[in-house]
């Protein structure tokens, strides 16, 4: 994996809060990366260790929703593989201004035809028990993404509108463009410019902690299906009193240091990598090994 990103690509997120990429990874590893979501949405998790977040399972959920996972990378490390690389890491880092990257979380969206919609949000609002609660995200498409086929879209520009709370709305809403049009208002934005991702396989786009995007219902007759790798800064640290409900079981007791096994660092600009990222990546550990 390569991710080149030219000055005038830098200014171009900085000025649309997103920036689109036609390639981030081969062919060969979109094909993996299908064959590994069968197992994992099957309730496969080869490393032993369950995903921290699994709200969809074959024969127990409807197969017409939106399914996903987050922090695959725990339970499969083949998807660990992409979403630790220390392209994803450097990308993220050089766009958000920091000396490096760590992984926040990872999702994994499969959406099939007729598949809801995923309410439109910031990401850095889910943020508040990290400080700061920045975050730089890339989303990978691992099917050919069509217009009407549920793709993720991007509202251009909205990373300077501020600063507004969690939808309540995430997955499946009836309006999921709600939240994200009453804070274009506040914002005095009258005509909020929605932009729909578009790319092949392999393809995809790095996007701001604070830009609202999310999708509309898969109109089209093909699974959507992303994989997306949400970073914060490798100097990110737990905030002293909010709690997140979920990632703030990984925090010690009087202690804001994250430890690297639940937050590894993917890239730092000195040369530093969690040390133990690329023998777990690569497969020659489990989880637990040192
Ligand atoms: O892929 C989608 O539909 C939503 C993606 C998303 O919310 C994200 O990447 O943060």
């Amino acid at each position: 994996m390569r991710i080149d990103l030219s000055p005038e690509a830098i200014e171009r997120f900085h000025e649309d809060g997103f920036l689109v990429l036609d390639r981030i990874i081969d062919e060969d590893t979109v094909s993996l990366l299908r064959e590994r979501y069968d197992l994992l949405f099957a309730g496969v998790f080869e490393s032993g260790l369950d995903p921290d977040e699994v709200n969809w399972r074959q024969g127990r959920d409807r197969s017409d929703v939106t399914r996903q996972i987050c922090n695959a990378w725990k339970g499969d490390r083949y998807v660990a593989e992409v979403i630790l690389h220390s392209e994803i890491g450097r990308a993220c880092a050089t766009l958000a201004g920091w000396p490096g990257a760590r992984i926040n979380q990872d999702n994994l969206f499969w959406k099939p035809p007729g598949g809801s919609a995923v309410g439109f949000h910031q990401d850095s609002a889910y943020e508040q028990w990290v400080v700061p609660s920045e975050m730089v995200s890339c989303w990978i498409a691992l099917d050919d993404t069509t217009a009407n086929g549920g793709s993720v879209e991007y509202i251009r520009g909205s990373h300077r509108w501020g600063e507004s709370a969690m939808s309540d709305n995430f997955h499946a809403p009836l309006e999921p463009l709600k939240e994200m049009l009453a804070a274009a208002k506040r914002a005095g934005i009258e005509q909020p410019e929605r932009v729909e991702l578009i790319v092949p396989a392999g393809g995809g786009a790095l996007h701001h902690g604070w830009t609202w995007h999310g999708s509309q219902v898969n109109s089209g007759s093909k699974s959507r299906r992303s994989i997306v790798a949400h970073c914060m800064s490798s100097q990110a640290q737990y905030h002293p009193s909010n709690t997140g409900p979920i990632y703030s079981r990984y925090k010690r007791f009087g202690d804001e240091v994250m430890d690297e096994s639940f937050f590894p660092i993917l890239w730092r600009d000195d040369g530093y990598r969690s040390p133990y990222l690329d023998r777990y990546t690569n497969r020659e550990i489990g989880w637990g090994g040192s």
